[in-house]
This record gives structure tokens, sequence and C-alpha cells, in this order.
């Protein structure tokens, strides 16, 4: 079941926007392309005609959300003038407290990306030997965070319907020596939140939640960045929510603040004082302004790549083959990935489509293959082998994330699917 599928209402958004004074129109703000993507998910058969050959230039997997520049320039000037780059300066304050409302979290704390957060979130627990079971299905800075803070990674299976850590396997994968378990809410689907807690309860581990997929995604009690001890989000560049490079850690309490924010600042614990081995976390004033402006955007650029992620499905729905993944519960999802598994059944395999789309200027990415657990540095651990991930495995295998952001033309779309519902013309 797909939590939202109603086409984006623009128009209110937009002038909500305008009441605030957001100033210079953004290109998401455009009623003409949110009606030609509405249109396309309307009629699927628009969607499978072999439309125009190629677009201007190649199209990639994402494209940066930015707001409009006259909109920064001022923010930039006062940064000049005031000569308070970072540690701690008012923007940041100001993006700190505006992004935990926006969230509906209870505190959050900046970072300059996601893997210090992560690193800085298992430090604050306390984790620093044993094992902690990790998905082997997500990008290598997952595990990665693991082995900087001297833990070592167990892998555990995934589910076949959400492709996250199967608690299931969670248990079954754990020993006297596991301390923690570090799940990631992959392309934005939560994971089996309750699942992971029972496991977590009855073996007395911490859960840290790689969520740097997962800005904005809401189950149906509130945001899904509440589960577990911390969660971890990304800004990068990539990411459905940008602040060029960024991340932060969303902490339950007033008190792991505090000692998170301690950390990510060498340790410091005032002038004189440092009281624990922290990094320089910190996230510049420069970011956090940029933080401020996204949030007048992002909830029209979630809306925007909704109505895409709707018209990918009308369009591919019954190809054989092509297998779209359904939301995992979110009440409020983010799109922030429109992964398809290339079955057995497709006629060309997943190699050969990415590489046929590619030729066409169509820059898929197959996230994540390979697995973690492939790569050589991971490979020789007792929970690497691909005998005990056979879905992990199988994914890796068959996924493929198509292009999406929010201002992607419906041509594109089209084009795209196009091309995937007829994968041997020449
Ligand atoms: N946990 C998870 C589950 C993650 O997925 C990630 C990051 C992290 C933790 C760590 O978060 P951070 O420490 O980065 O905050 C990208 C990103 O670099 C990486 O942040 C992300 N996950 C991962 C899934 O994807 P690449 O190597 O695929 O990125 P790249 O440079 O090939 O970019 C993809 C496409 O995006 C490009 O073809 C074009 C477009 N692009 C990219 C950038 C950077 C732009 O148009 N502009 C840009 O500035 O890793």
């Amino acid at each position: 079941m797909r939590a939202r599928l109603k086409a984006p209402t623009e128009g209110g958004v937009r002038r909500k926007r305008q009441a605030e004074g957001a100033g210079v129109p953004s290109p998401l703000l455009d009623d003409a392309l949110a009606e030609r993507l509405a249109a396309a998910a309307r009629d699927p058969a628009l969607l499978r005609e072999a439309p125009a050959p190629q677009a201007a230039g190649p199209i990639y997997v994402t494209k940066p959300f930015l707001p409009p520049y006259a909109e920064f320039e001022p923010m930039l000037r006062e940064i000049w003038d005031r000569k308070v780059l970072t540690n701690g300066g008012p923007y940041h304050h100001e993006f700190e407290a505006r992004l935990a409302e926006h969230l509906g979290v209870a505190h959050v704390a900046l970072f300059n990306n996601a893997t210090t957060a992560l690193i800085m979130a298992l430090r604050a627990l306390g984790l620093s030997s044993g094992e902690v079971i990790t998905t082997p299905y997500s990008f290598v800075a997952t595990s990665h965070a693991l082995m900087w803070t001297g833990l070592t990674p167990v892998f555990a299976d995934i589910d076949p319907v959400t492709l996250n850590l199967d608690p299931k396997a969670v248990e079954a994968a754990v020993t006297p020596r596991t301390r923690a378990i570090l799940p990631v809410h992959c392309y934005g689907h939560p994971c089996d939140v309750d699942g992971i807690a029972a496991v977590a309860e009855r073996n007395g581990l911490k859960v840290v939640y790689d969520a740097a997929h997962a800005f904005g995604v809401r189950d149906a009690g509130g945001s899904v960045l509440r589960h577990g001890d911390l969660s971890v989000l990304s800004f990068h560049a990539t990411k459905v929510f940008n602040t060029f490079e960024g991340g932060a850690i969303v902490c339950p309490d007033a008190a792991r603040k505090e000692q998170i924010d301690k950390l990510k600042n060498f340790g410091h614990d005032g002038e004189t004082s440092v009281i624990e081995v922290g990094l320089n976390g910190k996230m510049s004033e420069f970011n956090a302004a940029l933080g401020l402006l996204q949030l007048r955007y992002i909830d029209t650029a979630i809306d925007r790549r909704g109505a895409i992620d709707a018209a990918y499905r009308a369009g591919l729905a019954g190809i054989p083959g092509i297998a779209c993944l359904e939301c995992a519960g979110e009440v409020r999802a983010n799109y922030s990935y429109f992964p398809i598994l290339v079955g057995p059944d497709y006629p060309i395999a997943r190699d050969a489509l990415w590489e046929m789309l590619k030729r066409e200027g169509i820059h898929t990415r197959r996230y994540f293959h390979p697995l973690i657990s492939d790569h050589p540095m991971y490979a020789g651990l007792p929970s690497a082998g691909r005998a005990t991930l056979p879905i992990a495995a199988q994914a890796a295998d068959r996924i493929l994330c198509l292009p999406i952001y929010p201002d992607l033309e419906p041509e594109v779309v089209a084009r795209t699917v196009a091309r995937i519902a007829d994968p041997l013309r020449t």
C-alpha cells in the first residue's frame, strides 16, 4: 500500500510561502510543471509512447534543490559583515531550533555531515568495543562509522519487502558480545521499528538509526526519527534536504544533546576543560543559513517528488519483471529515491538496462550494489558471506534507482519509462 497517492496541492503551499515573504519565486513554484507531472501520473499511456529521443544534457539520479540565489545573498552578506563563521553562531542556533520544530522532534544537534554524526552518536552511547548488528544493504558510511568507533559490524539479512534489517535475522545474530543495533531506514522507508525495539529490549542493546535518507518521514505516531536511542540525518547535496554538506543527530532529551554538542566540539566543556575524545563535527554558519532557507521549500519539494513517484508508478505498472518498492508504513513519505527491482522475467539483465539507459543519457544508480559486506575490507568478516545474506544479495543484484528530484521534467520520466517498457528496441 502506498501511503500517499494524492496529487500535490501546490497552490496552498505556494500561497503560504508568499505570505511568509519568501521573495523571488523558485522553479518549485512553477504551476505548469506541477500540472504536467500530475497529467503524466493520470495517463500512463502517455508515458509508454516513445517520446522525443534525447533531452538537452545528461540526466543524473539526483540534482540538488537550491533556493533562489537572491534569497541567499543577504544571508551571505550578514555572515560576511558579522564575521561569525562557525562554532555555534546565530544561524546555527536558529536553524537548530527551526529544524527540530519542522521535524517534530525534541532536540537536534547539527553536524558537518552524517558520517561524523554517526561516529559521535555511537560514542555518545558509550559504544567503543564489541559487536553491532547492522545491514549490509546500505552506503558504506554506515559500517565505516562502526569501524571508526572500534566496533565490529555483524551483518544480518534484510526484509524482502522493505529491504531494511529483518528483526528475526537480528535476533539470530545476537551473541554475548553484541552491544547495539545500527539499522538504516533505506530509501526513507521506515524499518520495522517495533520489531527492532523488541529485540533490543530482550537483549539489552542500544539502537542507533542511520536515518540519512529519512528527512521528514512520519509514521502513524509522528516523526520516524523519534525511534531508537538516537537517529542520524544526512543533509548531503544528494539528499532530499541539503545544506551542501551537513547532518544532524536527533536527541530525545536536552542532556544527551548537551553531551553530543561537547563531543562535536573536540570534547570541550567550557574554555579550559576537555572531558572526552571529541572531534570537529560542527556545522558552519554558511551551511546553517542555507538550511534555514531550505526549510521554506522542503514541503513543496517533497510534494513535487511525490508527483514524480506517482508518474513513475503509473508508467511502470504491468511491465513484466519490473517491481517498484512500496511504502513501509509511513504516512508521510519523502520519495528520496525511486528504486526498482529488475527481476529474472525482465528481457534483459539489470546491468544491461543500466548500460542502455546510460547510453541514452539517463544515469541511474545501483544503490546499493555491491553490498557493504562484499567490499574487500569487510568480506573477511564471519557474517559477510552472501549465503547468510540471501535477500540482501538478491536486492543488490536487482536494484536500480531511477532519477528523481523536484524539477525533473515529466518528459524525462516518460522517456525513461518508455525505454524500460521496450528494452529490445534498437
Ligand atoms: N548513511 C547512509 C545510508 C547514506 O546513504 C549516506 C550517504 C551516509 C550515511 C553518509 O552521509 P554523509 O556523510 O555523506 O552526510 C552519494 C553521496 O555522496 C552520499 O552522501 C550518499 N549517502 C550516497 C548514497 O550517495 P555517490 O558517490 O553516489 O555520489 P555522487 O557524487 O556520484 O552523486 C550522485 C549524483 O548526484 C551525481 O551523478 C550527480 C548528482 N550530484 C551530486 C553531487 C555531490 C549533483 O548534481 N551535485 C552534487 O553536488 O554518493
